[in-house]
């Protein structure tokens, strides 16, 4: 099923498997974007002779440390904490922070790995790393929440700062675990250091439009690849997965571009409504009550609740996978395609295994890769940065118009790419060489650190 390396990747390939056993999403992450780069080699000989692939493969600096913090109870509880600092060629380390149960190192690599590129792609001065804990929030207090946060900061705060290295939100991380982790930085360092995190608060130092931007860019996205084929989001039918900050948002702009999402999940169960998500219910239910999607079920006639059902076996013209990695697989595809679907742009991180991108890529339906396709909500962060350097505060409608239009250039930019390197429509292709040249190209002008 997978695709051959070239002769000269396959090596550098080999050694990463070896020097980062059981790292299987780091793996899964670094052989998709090498397979992109054969060609790349042959025009950039320069690259091999500066060992190019070899450095971008190994984080620049790998931070690992414990996290104690006491329960509402008293009881102590020990978690694992992690900040990569992949790649600051372009910038300082930019990224989110990833609290869920499965958290572990490979997962954080691979995050980082893939925001290099993305980052790169946004055309923003931003290097790539990632963080986050094996902490789970689920069914945790406010109280609790808060105490994990100050106690993870109590030593991440040596490590970054607005020029060094500058995290945000992810999974299990949003606006309320931002302000925890900003008032104890802020404590800590006695310095009102608004561009050391993004994804704040609008009232203390947060852009407008950060809070959307990642599924309004996500469909923005799509709807440069629907224009492509002469196609619209009106009237068509989607299902966005996931439930949280992206895929809210996602479905959001859906709703305003005239498409109609019938399915979104989390990690129990699949919510169906022929009728048409109803988006107030479904905030209320999320982002107020921080409730679970099954109980959207009751408030809705039209809707139903499929305890641990496959939300791809419901049929659609258009899939969002917005929840996390390897959610979508060869099955999941085949029976996508088979239902009629003709695009599919990634809200998530690696959200389709490489089996299922190989499926889609052959049927030739527009596909839109997490590192293009979710780059707006780094790129809103990269605003959000320039506001808070500036000490400006932009509307809405202008950063969302900020937004659109670096989701156009990076949608023209892989879409281009993609033509000159023989591969045309083929946007894994476009935006592994997109963002790879922008990296490369710096990492050789600044001499081998
Ligand atoms: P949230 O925590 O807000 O929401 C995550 C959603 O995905 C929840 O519905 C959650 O369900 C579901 N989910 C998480 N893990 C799993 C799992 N193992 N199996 C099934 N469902 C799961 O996170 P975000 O919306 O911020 O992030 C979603 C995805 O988007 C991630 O891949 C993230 O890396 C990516 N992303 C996020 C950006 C951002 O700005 N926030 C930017 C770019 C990409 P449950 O509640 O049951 O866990
Ligand atoms: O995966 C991602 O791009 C994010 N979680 C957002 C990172 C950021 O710094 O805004």
């Amino acid at each position: 099923m997978m695709a051959v390396l070239d002769e000269k990747l396959e090596p550098i390939y080999q050694d990463v498997l070896r020097r980062n056993p059981g790292e299987t999403e780091f793996h899964q992450a670094v052989r998709e974007v090498l397979e992109s780069l054969g060609p790349v080699l042959v025009k950039h000989p320069e690259f091999a002779e500066h060992k190019i692939i070899q450095r971008i493969c190994e984080p620049e600096r790998q931070i690992i440390f414990r996290v104690p913090w006491e329960d509402d109870s008293g009881e102590t509880h020990i978690n694992r904490a992690f900040r990569v600092e992949f790649n600051s060629a372009l910038g300082p380390y930019k990224g989110g922070m990833r609290f869920h149960s499965s958290v572990y190192l490979g997962i954080i690599k691979f995050l980082g790995f893939e925001q290099i590129f993305k980052n790169a792609l946004t055309g923003m001065p931003i290097g790539g790393g990632k963080g986050g804990s094996d902490f789970d929030p689920k069914g945790r207090s406010e109280a609790e929440i808060m105490r994990f946060c100050q106690s993870l900061m109590i030593e991440l705060y040596r490590h970054i700062g607005e020029y060094t290295d500058v995290p945000a939100g992810d999974i299990g991380v949003g606006q309320r675990e931002i302000g925890y982790l900003f008032g104890q930085y802020k404590r800590i360092t006695n310095r009102y250091e608004s561009g050391v995190f993004t994804g704040k608060g609008v009232g203390w130092g947060g852009s407008r439009a950060r809070t959307e931007a990642t599924g309004y860019g996500t469909v923005f996205f799509l709807d440069e690849m629907l224009k492509v084929r002469g196609e619209t989001l009106e009237g068509k039918t989607c299902i966005v997965s996931g439930s949280g900050n992206v895929a809210i948002f996602a479905i959001e702009k859906i709703l305003e571009l005239g498409g109609k999402v019938v399915a979104c999940s989390d990690s129990n169960g699949v919510i169906v409504d022929e009728q048409g998500i109803d988006l107030a219910v479904l905030k209320e239910i999320k982002l107020v009550e921080r409730r679970r999607i099954s109980s959207y079920a009751q408030r809705r006639d039209s809707a139903r609740y499929r305890e641990n059902g496959v939300i791809w076996d419901v049929p659609c013209e258009v899939a969002l996978p917005c929840a996390t990695q390897n959610e979508l697989t060869g099955r999941d595809a085949r029976k996508l395609l088979a239902n009629g679907c003709i695009a599919v742009a990634e809200g998530a991180n690696m959200p389709t295994t490489p089996e299922g991108v190989r499926l889609f890529l052959d049927a030739s339906i527009a596909y839109g890769p997490g590192k293009a396709a979710n780059a707006g909500g780094v790129a809103t962060s990269a605003l959000e940065m320039q506001q808070n350097a500036s000490r400006d505060s932009w509307t809405f409608e202008y950063t969302e118009q900020r937004l659109r239009e670096i989701m156009v250039g990076i949608h023209r930019r892989c879409h281009d790419t993609a033509e000159e390197y023989a591969a045309p429509n083929n946007y894994v292709v476009g935006a592994n060489i997109t963002g790879f040249l922008k990296v490369a190209h710096a990492m050789v002008a600044l001499g081998l650190v």
